[in-house]
Protein backbone atom coordinates (compact mmCIF):
# COMPACT_ATOMS: atom_id res chain seq x y z
CA UNK A 1 0.00 0.00 0.00
CA UNK A 2 1.59 3.37 -0.88
CA UNK A 3 0.46 6.82 0.68
CA UNK A 4 1.08 10.34 -0.72
CA UNK A 5 2.23 12.54 1.93
CA UNK A 6 1.44 16.42 0.96
CA UNK A 7 3.96 18.55 3.44
CA UNK A 8 3.15 22.28 3.87
CA UNK A 9 1.06 23.44 1.04
CA UNK A 10 -0.03 26.12 3.04
CA UNK A 11 -0.19 29.97 2.23
CA UNK A 12 2.37 31.30 3.73
CA UNK A 13 4.65 29.37 1.59
CA UNK A 14 3.10 30.36 -2.13
CA UNK A 15 4.19 33.79 -3.50
CA UNK A 16 2.80 36.66 -1.73
CA UNK A 17 3.06 34.67 1.32
CA UNK A 18 5.27 35.06 4.21
CA UNK A 19 8.00 32.24 3.79
CA UNK A 20 7.33 32.43 -0.13
CA UNK A 21 8.82 29.64 -1.94
CA UNK A 22 8.91 30.59 -5.34
CA UNK A 23 6.22 29.04 -8.20
CA UNK A 24 5.24 27.31 -4.92
CA UNK A 25 1.61 27.38 -6.48
CA UNK A 26 2.94 25.35 -9.41
CA UNK A 27 2.77 22.08 -7.71
CA UNK A 28 -0.94 22.48 -6.84
CA UNK A 29 -2.09 20.99 -9.86
CA UNK A 30 0.11 18.15 -9.83
CA UNK A 31 -0.24 17.13 -6.30
CA UNK A 32 -4.45 17.08 -7.27
CA UNK A 33 -3.68 15.21 -10.47
CA UNK A 34 -1.29 12.56 -7.92
CA UNK A 35 -4.33 12.03 -5.76
CA UNK A 36 -6.48 9.37 -7.44
CA UNK A 37 -3.47 7.17 -7.24
CA UNK A 38 -3.00 6.59 -3.72
CA UNK A 39 -4.71 4.19 -1.46
CA UNK A 40 -4.14 6.82 1.66
CA UNK A 41 -3.35 10.62 1.22
CA UNK A 42 -2.08 12.63 4.21
CA UNK A 43 -1.30 15.81 4.70
CA UNK A 44 1.14 18.24 7.29
CA UNK A 45 0.50 21.37 8.21
CA UNK A 46 2.87 23.50 9.70
CA UNK A 47 1.53 24.80 12.90
CA UNK A 48 3.45 27.66 15.13
CA UNK A 49 2.55 29.90 17.78
CA UNK A 50 2.94 33.41 17.50
CA UNK A 51 6.17 33.43 19.77
CA UNK A 52 7.56 30.68 17.87
CA UNK A 53 11.58 30.72 18.15
CA UNK A 54 12.25 29.84 14.46
CA UNK A 55 10.62 33.39 14.21
CA UNK A 56 13.17 35.88 13.75
CA UNK A 57 11.21 38.30 15.57
CA UNK A 58 11.78 36.45 18.93
CA UNK A 59 15.57 37.17 18.43
CA UNK A 60 16.42 40.79 19.17
CA UNK A 61 18.60 42.30 16.19
CA UNK A 62 18.56 39.44 14.48
CA UNK A 63 17.30 39.46 10.87
CA UNK A 64 15.49 36.59 8.84
CA UNK A 65 17.51 33.56 6.82
CA UNK A 66 20.23 34.50 9.60
CA UNK A 67 22.03 31.42 11.10
CA UNK A 68 21.21 31.58 14.93
CA UNK A 69 20.65 28.64 18.02
CA UNK A 70 17.66 27.30 19.57
CA UNK A 71 18.01 25.81 22.59
CA UNK A 72 21.68 24.11 21.61
CA UNK A 73 20.59 23.27 17.63
CA UNK A 74 21.77 25.38 15.20
CA UNK A 75 18.59 27.09 13.69
CA UNK A 76 17.87 29.22 10.73
CA UNK A 77 15.61 32.41 11.46
CA UNK A 78 12.62 32.79 9.63
CA UNK A 79 10.04 35.28 8.82
CA UNK A 80 7.18 35.25 11.37
CA UNK A 81 5.14 32.30 9.31
CA UNK A 82 1.88 29.47 9.21
CA UNK A 83 0.94 31.40 12.55
CA UNK A 84 -1.72 28.99 14.25
CA UNK A 85 -5.01 29.66 13.13
CA UNK A 86 -4.30 32.42 10.84
CA UNK A 87 -5.20 33.09 6.84
CA UNK A 88 -1.28 32.08 6.12
CA UNK A 89 -1.37 28.19 8.38
CA UNK A 90 -4.10 27.56 5.76
CA UNK A 91 -4.20 24.82 3.14
CA UNK A 92 -4.36 26.41 -0.50
CA UNK A 93 -7.90 26.93 -1.32
CA UNK A 94 -7.12 24.98 -4.80
CA UNK A 95 -5.93 21.95 -3.06
CA UNK A 96 -7.99 19.31 -3.45
CA UNK A 97 -8.57 18.34 0.16
CA UNK A 98 -11.03 15.88 0.31
CA UNK A 99 -9.30 12.82 0.29
CA UNK A 100 -6.93 13.99 3.27
CA UNK A 101 -7.86 11.08 5.32
CA UNK A 102 -5.48 12.77 8.25
CA UNK A 103 -3.28 16.09 9.30
CA UNK A 104 -0.44 15.88 11.81
CA UNK A 105 0.65 19.61 12.83
CA UNK A 106 4.18 20.21 13.71
CA UNK A 107 6.18 23.16 14.90
CA UNK A 108 3.75 24.10 17.83
CA UNK A 109 6.58 23.98 20.50
CA UNK A 110 7.65 27.31 20.82
CA UNK A 111 11.43 25.96 22.22
CA UNK A 112 12.38 23.36 18.62
CA UNK A 113 11.47 23.69 15.19
CA UNK A 114 9.84 20.59 13.62
CA UNK A 115 10.76 20.31 9.70
CA UNK A 116 9.67 16.89 9.42
CA UNK A 117 6.23 15.95 9.64
CA UNK A 118 7.67 12.42 11.55
CA UNK A 119 9.82 14.07 14.26
CA UNK A 120 10.91 17.68 15.94
CA UNK A 121 14.34 19.06 14.71
CA UNK A 122 16.06 17.57 17.69
CA UNK A 123 14.32 13.79 17.03
CA UNK A 124 12.83 14.42 20.72
CA UNK A 125 9.43 13.85 20.31
CA UNK A 126 7.51 11.95 17.53
CA UNK A 127 4.34 12.91 16.02
CA UNK A 128 2.92 9.72 15.70
CA UNK A 129 3.24 9.92 11.74
CA UNK A 130 5.29 6.40 11.24
CA UNK A 131 3.00 4.17 13.43
CA UNK A 132 -0.10 5.68 11.37
CA UNK A 133 1.16 4.78 8.30
CA UNK A 134 2.32 1.56 9.53
CA UNK A 135 -1.34 0.64 11.24
CA UNK A 136 -2.78 2.11 7.42
CA UNK A 137 -0.40 -1.01 6.25
CA UNK A 138 1.18 1.66 4.33
CA UNK A 139 5.05 0.37 2.32
CA UNK A 140 5.54 3.01 0.37
CA UNK A 141 5.59 6.92 0.83
CA UNK A 142 5.60 9.74 -1.86
CA UNK A 143 6.34 13.02 -0.80
CA UNK A 144 4.91 16.61 -2.33
CA UNK A 145 4.73 20.00 -1.09
CA UNK A 146 6.76 22.80 0.16
CA UNK A 147 9.66 23.10 0.78
CA UNK A 148 12.24 20.86 -1.29
CA UNK A 149 14.96 21.49 0.42
CA UNK A 150 13.37 21.63 4.39
CA UNK A 151 10.09 20.49 5.37
CA UNK A 152 9.66 17.63 2.35
CA UNK A 153 13.80 16.74 2.68
CA UNK A 154 13.70 15.83 6.72
CA UNK A 155 10.36 14.12 6.18
CA UNK A 156 11.93 12.14 3.36
CA UNK A 157 14.70 11.44 5.67
CA UNK A 158 12.84 10.25 8.24
CA UNK A 159 10.67 8.48 6.38
CA UNK A 160 13.67 6.40 5.26
CA UNK A 161 15.18 6.27 8.57
CA UNK A 162 11.34 4.51 9.28
CA UNK A 163 11.53 1.98 7.05
CA UNK A 164 9.34 3.11 4.10
CA UNK A 165 10.23 2.92 0.51
CA UNK A 166 10.13 6.43 -0.57
CA UNK A 167 9.35 8.15 -3.63
CA UNK A 168 10.38 12.22 -4.17
CA UNK A 169 8.08 13.58 -6.55
CA UNK A 170 10.33 15.72 -8.09
CA UNK A 171 8.08 18.06 -10.29
CA UNK A 172 5.34 18.52 -7.20
CA UNK A 173 8.10 20.51 -5.32
CA UNK A 174 9.73 23.68 -5.16
CA UNK A 175 12.93 25.02 -3.26
CA UNK A 176 14.28 27.99 -0.82
CA UNK A 177 17.06 27.90 -1.56
CA UNK A 178 17.67 25.65 -5.31
CA UNK A 179 21.85 24.55 -4.17
CA UNK A 180 20.24 23.90 -0.88
CA UNK A 181 17.73 21.25 -2.76
CA UNK A 182 20.63 19.90 -5.11
CA UNK A 183 22.35 19.01 -1.83
CA UNK A 184 19.35 17.46 -0.23
CA UNK A 185 18.69 15.35 -3.60
CA UNK A 186 22.55 13.35 -3.42
CA UNK A 187 21.71 12.78 0.01
CA UNK A 188 18.53 10.90 -0.23
CA UNK A 189 19.52 9.38 -3.11
CA UNK A 190 22.46 8.08 -1.01
CA UNK A 191 19.96 6.87 1.34
CA UNK A 192 17.51 5.03 -1.33
CA UNK A 193 15.43 7.20 -1.98
CA UNK A 194 14.11 7.29 -5.86
CA UNK A 195 13.36 10.80 -7.89
CA UNK A 196 9.79 10.37 -9.53
CA UNK A 197 7.74 12.81 -12.18
CA UNK A 198 4.09 12.97 -11.41
CA UNK A 199 3.26 12.03 -14.63
CA UNK A 200 4.85 8.73 -14.18
CA UNK A 201 2.89 7.92 -10.88
CA UNK A 202 0.13 5.87 -10.73
C1 LIG B 1 9.36 25.12 6.32
C2 LIG B 1 10.96 26.59 7.02
C3 LIG B 1 10.27 26.82 8.20
C4 LIG B 1 8.87 24.19 5.25
C5 LIG B 1 8.66 25.32 7.48
O1 LIG B 1 7.67 23.87 5.21
O2 LIG B 1 9.71 23.77 4.41
N1 LIG B 1 10.52 25.75 6.10
N2 LIG B 1 9.11 26.18 8.41
ZN1 LIG C 1 7.90 26.70 10.08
Amino acid sequence: MKALLLIDIQHDFMPGGALAVADGDAIIPLVNALQPAFGLVVATQDWHPADHGSFASQHPGRQPFEQAELHGLPQTLWPDHCVQTTAGAEFHPALDQQRIEAIFRKGTDPAIDSYSGFFDNGHRKSTGLADYLRGRGVRQVYLAGLAADYCVYFSAKDALAEGFEVFFVDDATRAINPGGYAQARTDLQARGARFVRAATVR
